[in-house]
This record gives C-alpha cells, structure tokens and sequence, in this order.
C-alpha cells in the first residue's frame, strides 16, 4: 500500500465539501469485469446505519470510472474512480476557529500555523472514505476470482456487545446469508438483541447531544496461505493490516485474532495447534486470527479495531477561539452521533484492498487469468503440505524407513 513496496497501490483525494472524492488504483491486472453495481452497494451500506447525521440525507454516493475500463473490464491501467458531493460548498463555508477536541482541527492549525480549522477539517473529513470503498469494493471482486471474501460487521457500540460466539464457523461458510443479516441490521450487526441494545446507545448519546464509538471486526475467508512476509518490517502483512485499519478516520485501536487478550494467557491457551486433514493441515483454533509470522497461516483471517466516539459534538465541549485566546464553546453545524456502521464497510474496503495488494505480490499475473491460475497452483502445493503420501504413487509404496 501507498509507498509501502506493492503490487497494488491506492491514494484518494478530495475535500467534505469539494466537488467530490477520488481514489487512483494501480497495478490491477488486465481483464477484470467492474460490476458497477456492487461498488455502489457498498457506497450505500457506507453512507448508511443507526447515528447518521444530516449530511447522508444530502448525499447519494455512485461512483463514477474515469480511468482504467474498456467495455466495461479492466485493461491493466490505473483505475480512477470518483464519487461527487451534493453538498459541494467548500469556498462558500465560512472559516471556524474553536476547534473541536478529537477532530484534526488544533493540530491542523500547528501544522499549517493558521486560526482556520476549515482547511484542515475539509481533508481530514471520514467524507474521504468513500474513496477508499470504492477502491475495496474493486480489490474485493479481484480476490473473489480468487475464491477469498471478506466480511465487516459492527462487534460493538458504546457498552452494548455482539455475543462473542457470533459469526460461527458454520456462518461463515454461507457468507451471503450473513452479509444478508448484516445489511438489514441498522447496526449492521449479527444478532437482533445486540443491534436493540446497541440502537439504545444511540439513540441515549443522541438525546444527550452526545456520540458514542465502538469496535468493528473483519473476517476474511478463502485466504492463500503464506501471503506476506516474514522478511522485513514493512511487508509483514499483520502491520500492513494494522497499519490500514489504523488509518481509518477516528480509529485508536486494532486487534488481529485474540489480540490484547492473549497478553493475559499462557502460551499452551494462545498457539492453534497443528493437525493432519484430508485437504491439508488444519488448526483446531484460530487465536492467532489467521497471522503467523506477518504472513497469513491459512486459517480465516479476524482483525477488529476500536473506534472513538465522533468529535462533533451537538452539547459542545471546552474549546479556545484560535485568533482571540477567548475560552469558547467548539465548533457546530451538525454531525453523526455514531458512524461505527460505516466503519465497519470501511474496514472491510480496506483489508480488501491490502489482501489484494498481498496476492498480487505474491502470485503475480498481468491478466486476472494469470492471476488466478497462478493462486491456483499455489494453492494446490499449500493443501499438499503435510498429506500423507498417496499411497498410488510408486516412492510412497516404499517401506517407511525404521529409526
Ligand atoms: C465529518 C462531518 C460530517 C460527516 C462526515 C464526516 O459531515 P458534514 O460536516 O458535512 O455534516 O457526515 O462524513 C461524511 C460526509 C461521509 O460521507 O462519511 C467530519 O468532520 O469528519
């Protein structure tokens, strides 16, 4: 990702309230049909869930592909993709000068010496984020062809938590019935008693004139083995992971598998042991949430990441006026009292698009058949690893060698 060396690289650009948001995709291979549609589907659920504010009713995000499609198919150029806001008022808003504790807004003005919290607030904006779904929505079709999905939804809000033993196994092999529940939960989370309480959290935050945060959680299934690197610090893909996640717009925290919980146990309660099975090696546990090493073990891959409650807040907290020193109340206009739903979409674009960038690293291909042939047999010498030899073969016929 960004400079990071990859195969698959990816920056946005673009204000609140410029004329819109563009995201720039390089290294896709040749030959992917875009399924339009489903980028906006994502763009969609994005803008969605409990605690939005004002501005989702102004906004209807569809992206547009400016770049990188013949007939409707990628043909190896960069892709560029742009959404527009409605609400694309940047040179007439007025200047703001009592910046929000929380926003970017005071270290913005450290950083650019200036009283105007506007300039910095406009890029810093989670605005940008539709960029970056629907670059992941584009990574997640190149990994489907792959036979690799990924999944976010809301683990939890504010003190309301989704029950620990949801999504089973079981549910994860029909993922379009979960990503199903998902999409009708106003909480884009997977159980009905969760999503009441988490609503209650809401919309108690909402009468305060407060916002509440939460935690969201990524599972991927389908994932090559051995993906990412062991080598050096920038290409362990459990950083690269982190690192993605973190970046997200009011994010202070990720976890991959146990995460911090692991730090209270012992190692025998921790490592997934190692078993033999019919399609390859398999692990009892996935505590390790799929990573091993900074590369992935071949178990589905769980990453979560904890998001602060929103900075904008409608019952003000302390601030100072910038140009005049004066205690004050912070800025205003109006705000989401909860965007944990459309993080959870936002996670999943991006450890789509750093799962994407990893493949290609690895396998290679200038067309998606390449691509796709080559994750083939990779995959097929990953099932081989630790099967006992086939027994029609003439070296597996040997008598064991006795100590
Ligand atoms: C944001 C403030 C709000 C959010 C915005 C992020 O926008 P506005 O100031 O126009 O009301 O709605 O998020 C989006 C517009 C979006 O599409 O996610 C902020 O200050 O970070």
């Amino acid at each position: 990702m960004g400079d990071w060396l990859s195969r698959l690289s990816f920056r946005t650009a673009g204000e609140s309230h410029g004329p819109g948001i563009v995201a720039i995709l390089e290294g896709l291979p040749r030959g992917l049909p875009l399924d339009v549609g489903a980028i906006d589907r994502m763009l969609a659920l994005r803008q969605g869930g409990a605690g939005r504010g004002g501005r989702q009713r102004i906004e209807q995000d569809r992206v547009e592909v400016l770049a990188g499609v013949r007939r409707g198919t990628t043909i190896g150029s960069p892709l560029a993709l742009l959404v527009r806001n409605r609400d694309a008022t940047i040179d007439t808003l007025p200047q703001l000068a009592s910046p929000r504790p929380g926003h970017a807004d005071l270290a913005g003005c450290y950083r650019y010496g200036d009283h105007d919290i506007r300039a910095t607030l406009e890029r810093a904006s989670a605005r940008e984020t539709a960029g970056r779904v629907a670059a992941g929505a584009v990574a997640a079709q190149l990994l489907a062809a792959v036979g690799c999905r990924v999944f976010g939804f809301v683990r939890r809000v504010a003190t309301a938590t989704l029950a620990p033993e949801l999504p089973g196994a079981g549910d994860l092999e029909r993922l379009d019935e979960l990503r199903a529940r998902r999409d009708a939960s106003r909480l884009y989370t997977l159980a009905p008693d969760a999503e009441a309480a988490m609503l209650a959290c809401v919309q108690a935050a909402a009468a305060a004139g407060d916002t509440v945060g939460g935690v969201v959680e990524v599972h991927a299934t389908g994932v090559l083995p051995g993906l990412g690197s062991h080598l050096q610090w920038s290409e362990r893909l459990d950083a690269r992971l982190a690192g993605a996640l973190m970046s997200i717009q009011a994010i202070k925290g990720v976890e991959i598998g146990l995460g911090f919980a692991a730090a209270a146990l012992r190692g025998s309660q921790v490592h997934d042991v190692i078993e033999p099975g019919p399609a390859g090696l398999r692990r009892a546990t996935n505590c390790a949430g799929g990573l091993e090493g900074g590369m992935t073990d071949g178990a589905p891959l769980v990453v979560r990441a904890a998001m602060k409650p929103i900075s904008t807040l409608r019952a003000p907290l302390a601030s100072v006026d910038l140009a005049s020193g004066i205690a004050t109340a912070s800025a205003y206009e109006r705000a989401d009292v909860c965007a944990v739903p459309a993080a959870a979409v936002i996670a999943e674009a991006m450890v789509a698009l750093v799962l994407a960038d990893a493949y290609l690293a690895r396998a290679g291909g200038e067309t998606v058949d390449e691509f796709v042939a080559r994750c083939a047999a990779l995959a097929e010498r990953a099932a081989a690893l630790g099967r006992p030899p086939d027994a029609s073969q003439p070296d597996a016929k040997k008598a064991p060698l006795e100590p």
